[in-house]
């Protein structure tokens, strides 16, 4: 049973949010105030159900998924696309497939050292994001 991803993570480091956002297609105006947010991430978990919010003073995104179940997901705020998606555990993380226009895109979670990591892909472009917990939140 991989370590929980459940909780209050607050962002330490975002290697190519550019690069993962320009593959996305975000216009210049919106990048540059995404590239300095400090995001929070919130999981919730209830048995295979999980809620992931990423919150940030500018805009927040929400995703519901149960593991192993093909969902639809409107990525509202971000890049408005329509997208299919699938969460599965491989191994230690939790690797989310998103189909849809873009080519090799999604993302993965996982414990590392008591941080979470998130690696989001789009066409080739990775961005890197760790958080570290946030116990008081
Ligand atoms: C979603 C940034 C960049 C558009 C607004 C700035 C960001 C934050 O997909 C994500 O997380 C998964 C895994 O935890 C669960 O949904 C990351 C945010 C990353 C996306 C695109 C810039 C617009 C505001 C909500």
């Amino acid at each position: 049973m991989p370590a929980s991803l459940c909780g209050t993570w607050d962002m330490v480091s975002n290697v190519n949010l550019e690069g993962y956002m320009m593959a996305l297609g975000i216009s210049a105006c919106v990048r540059k105030i995404a590239v300095k947010l400090k995001l929070r991430k919130v999981i919730e978990q209830q048995g295979d159900q999980y809620i992931a919010k990423t919150l940030s003073i500018f805009k927040n995104y929400t995703v519901c998924f149960g593991v192993g179940e093909e969902f639809a997901e409107f990525t509202k705020g971000l890049d408005n696309r329509h997208i299919k998606a699938l969460v599965k555990w491989e191994g230690n993380k939790l690797v989310c497939e998103q189909i849809g226009e873009k080519k090799n895109r999604g993302w993965a979670h996982w414990i590392e050292e008591d941080k979470l990591h998130l690696e989001l892909y789009c066409e080739g472009e990775v961005c890197k994001q760790v958080f570290k917990k946030n116990a008081l939140a």
